[in-house]
Order: structure tokens, then sequence, then C-alpha cells
């Protein structure tokens, strides 16, 4: 099978913050599940580079559009390394190619009659790079989201006929309910379309910063379109001499902030039902990481930088926080603090401690060799359900059951150590096979736990499961007593207190 998931792609006109890194480990955590299960995974993110918002910041800066994105797009691009994600491919929306491709579908979307000259006049924020409708502009008009004066626009534009969609968008939801994900967010997108669509601006002519519209020099496409289709364009280029499309074309997984809901449930599907693609099959919307009580973001100033978190902690840590700390679909804050806390009792003393003190006992009353003995079978019955129950959280984008369901079996296994008390055990010479059983339980667990574990914590499974000879993460390993069962080495703690 194979398995599409795509992350936005980001705005280059500011520095990568949490949020960013929030959906991009989220979308890795779901690639890495996949390719454990052995499925043929491609995972996409990227920079979104066009755009009044870019031109107007190159304009500050005393820059050409591209020297400002050539100069950005670097901090994207090498955060991704740094969140050791594993993306395939990282689109920017200045790739040639890319462009031919906007300009071929759009192309085909006006040949099969969607598009018409027309002159847009009404309310626009240059920071959404979005027109507003007189209900969300107010009477103050200001931005919805950014509290800055919408401008009035007027401007010869081509158009796109949404509005004709609005039956087939209905249907598709009535027909497809897990395209758009969780429950809330459908329901959001569907009273949104059933308010009734306008037809949207498809080009824009103040401007020249975008892909230029090939039928009429003086329009770019509006950004919103020409960033959309890098789901679809990037396919076609990624592997040079090669075309994926056909492979991974349409996507399982688009996961998004909820800040851009309307963009992807509504117009996406619609281009793509006007240019005659198939569709994704699910629009995943989280949350906002909040700060106190506001969104964390760069207009509000109160973003937080992953760079610093994983200079102190790792970046382990960074993933571990944010996909356990925020309920994946929901909002939820951030803190400092509440990193901290996690990081000691989950990590440092759940996890970490549990690897330390299995490994320790192995090698202190078994000279670093694991028995060969029974396995506990009741902790078994325990463990051995894990994988599949991960894989069916995960399939439905709903990484915080997957990890909790990892951390119960963490807990259980701090337990047993508690309830077989090893080194009571080890002071009896009689009872020298159940404490062979126990050893080698605990580190069956321990192994099939890190095993699962390992696309939230990539660098310090991989040194567990080195510790204990078995490196192989595939899931199907993921069963107690298909680990080796033989000597061990020593293993520095996972997560030092700091
Ligand atoms: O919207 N909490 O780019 P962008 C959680 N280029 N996630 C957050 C977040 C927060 N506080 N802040 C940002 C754009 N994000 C367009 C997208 S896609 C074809 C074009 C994440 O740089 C979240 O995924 O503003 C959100 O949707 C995205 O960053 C917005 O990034």
């Amino acid at each position: 099978m194979s398995f599409y998931v795509t992350t936005p792609i980001y705005y280059v006109n500011a520095a990568p913050h949490l949020g960013h890194a929030y959906s991009t480990i989220a979308a890795d955590v779901m690639a890495r599940n996949m390719r454990q299960r052995g499925e043929d995974v491609f995972f996409l993110t990227g920079t979104d580079e066009h755009g009044e918002p870019v031109a107007l910041a190159a304009e500050r800066e005393g820059l050409t559009p591209q020297e400002l994105v050539d100069k950005n797009a670097p901090r994207f691009v090498d955060l991704m390394p740094r969140l050791n994600v594993s993306n395939d491919f990282f689109i920017r929306t200045t790739d040639p190619e890319h462009k031919a491709k906007v300009q071929e579908v759009l192309g085909r979307i006006r040949e099969n009659g969607h598009v018409y000259e027309g002159v847009y006049e009404g309310w626009y924020c240059p920071r959404c790079a979005d027109f507003k409708t007189d209900a969300e502009a107010g009477e103050d008009h200001l931005c919805p989201i950014h509290k800055l004066p919408l401008t009035r626009e007027k401007e010869d534009n081509y158009f796109f006929r949404l509005s004709a969609f609005q039956d087939d968008l209905l249907k598709l939801l009535d027909e497809q309910p897990d395209f758009v994900m969780p429950r809330h967010r459908y329901n959001e997108a569907r009273s949104f379309i059933e308010s009734g669509l306008q037809d949207v601006s498809l080009s824009r002519s103040t401007f020249t910063w975008g892909v230029p519209v090939p039928w009429d020099e003086g329009h770019v496409f509006y950004v919103w379109f020409d960033a959309l289709l890098n789901y679809y364009s990037a396919l076609s280029y990624a592997r040079p001499g090669e075309d994926l499309t056909d492979r991974f074309w349409p996507a399982q997984f688009h996961l998004i902030g909820k800040d851009i809901l309307k963009f992807h449930t509504v117009f996406w599907p619609a281009m793509l039902l006007a240019a005659g693609l198939p569709l994704p099959e699910h629009v995943f919307v989280h949350g906002f990481l909040l700060i106190g009580k506001d969104k964390m973001g760069k207009s509000a100033g109160n973003a937080i930088d992953p760079f610093n978190i994983m200079d102190e902690y790792g970046t382990d840590a960074l993933r571990f926080y944010l996909m356990r700390e925020v309920s994946f679909g929901h909002d939820g804050a951030v803190s400092e603090e509440g990193f901290r806390a996690r990081y000691e009792s989950e990590l440092a003393n759940d996890f970490g401690n549990l690897a330390s003190r299995t490994i320790a006992m192995v090698h202190r009353y078994r000279d670093g060799v694991v028995p060969r003995a029974e396995l506990d079978p009741e902790l078994a019955a325990e463990i051995d359900g894990l994988a599949g129950e991960v894989c069916e959280q995960l399939d439905r984008a709903d990484i915080a059951a997957a990890g909790e369901a990892i951390w119960m079996r963490v807990r259980r296994l701090n337990r047993y150590v508690e309830e077989q008390a090893p080194w009571t055990l080890a002071k009896d010479p009689a009872r020298a096979n159940e404490l062979d059983t126990v050893l080698a339980s605990l580190v069956e667990g321990l192994r099939v736990v890190g095993v699962v574990l390992h696309p939230w914590l990539p660098e310090s499974t991989g040194k567990l499961l080195g510790a204990l000879d078995s490196p192989q993460v595939e899931l199907e390993c993921a069963r107690m007593q298909a680990g080796r069962l033989g000597a061990i080495s020593k293993l520095e703690p996972l997560f030092p207190k700091p």
C-alpha cells in the first residue's frame, strides 16, 4: 500500500516557530509508523514563497522577493534534520517544476470552463493574503485573525467558479464523512459550505511576485491556488527522471492547522474536482499551540523558538513533548514549565529509568546476558496488543491516544519491576528461574515499547535498541519473544536530568 502524508508549506517571511515544528513532527510520526509497517511512504513538507506578504517583506528589507526567499527558505530546510523528521522531499513553490505544474493544472481548470474574467472589489488582508467577506470584515474592517486594518481592493481578476461546486462538496462530505477530521472540524467545513459559496479570485494583477498566468501576462495566480497545488506538483519532480504521481496520488493525509481549514476543505477539493483529479482521503485539522490563552505565532509575537529547546534538551524531548502535551485535533497550552515537568516525569523517570534499571539488572545479576527463559505470559499478553492498537489510533491520526497506549505499557513495566522485585529474587538461588523469567520479560517488554515508540523518539529508541542488540524497528518485531535475548551492552542515561 502507498501512504502519502503532507504538512502545510510554511511562509518564509518569518522564522520557523514551534507551531511549524508541531505539524511537521506529527506528520513524521505517522510517516515513520507507516514505514515500520513496510508501507511505501512519501512524506512532503516545504515552503510557500509567493504572494503579496513576501513581496511586501522584501520591499521592507530592500531585497528582491527572490533574494528574500533564498535567504529565508534555508531556515526551514535546516529545521527538518534538526527535528529529525524523515521528509522525502522539501518543496519550494519557487521551484520551476512547481510553477510549470501550477500553470498546467490551472490551465486545465480554465479549459474545463471554471474560470472567468471580472472585477474584484472588497476587503483584503495582506498578512493573510486572503480576501474577506463583508461578514468577516465586520463594521470596523479589521482582519479577524490579525486585527489589522483591511485594505479595500478593486482590481481586474480572473475568478474561479467556486460557487458551482457547492453541491459537489456537500455530496463529498456526505459520502466521505472522514474527508475532514476530526468531527468538529468536519462540522465547521460543512457549515461554511452550507452558508453559500462565492466565486473567488484566482489571480492578482497589482503585483508580480507569483506564478504568471499563462493566458494573460498581466496577472499572477493568487498565492493560495499556487500553494495548494504543491501537494500534487511535488510528486512529478521530487525524484529526477521519475514521476511519482501515479504511485502516491491521491494523498492519504493532509495535516493542517485550523487557521487554513477553508482553503483545504473547500477551495482545494473544488479545485481538484474542476481539474478532474482524484481527491485526497483525509484532511486532518489540528488545533493551535497556545501561550496561556493566546495562539502562539509570529503575528502575536509570542512564538517559541524550537531550536533553543532542542539545544538544551535534545530533539527527541521536543518531539515527545509536543506530541504528548497537546491532544491532536484540539488546542493546547505549551510552556517551558510544562515541558520540564513532562521531561522529568515521563522521559527521565518513567522511560529513562525503566531502560537504565532493566539493563543494569541484567548486568548485575546475569553478567549482561539476557537469560533464555519462558516469558511471563500475563505481561506478554498485555504488551503484544500494543503495536496493533497504536496503528489503529494512528490510522485516525489520533497521535495522543497512540502515545497514551504506549505509556500505559511503560507504566505497566515499571509496576512489573516493583511487583516482582528482582533484587529479592536475586538473593535466593532457588528462585533463579523466576529471576530469569522476570529479566527476560522486562527486556522483551522494553524492546517492544522501544520499537513502537520509535516514531516519537527516533534517536533515543535507536540507542536503546542498539544496546539491546536488536536494532530492528519493523513493527513485525514488536512482539514479545521476537528479540534476540543475548548479550546486551550498557546504556548511558537516555534522558539525563538537567
Ligand atoms: O498558512 N499551533 O503558512 P504559515 C499549531 N503558507 N500549529 C501552528 C501554529 C500554532 N500556534 N502556528 C502555525 C500558511 N502553525 C500557508 C499554508 S498550505 C498549502 C499553505 C502551523 O507559515 C499550522 O500547521 O502561516 C498552520 O496551519 C501552519 O503552521 C501555518 O503556517
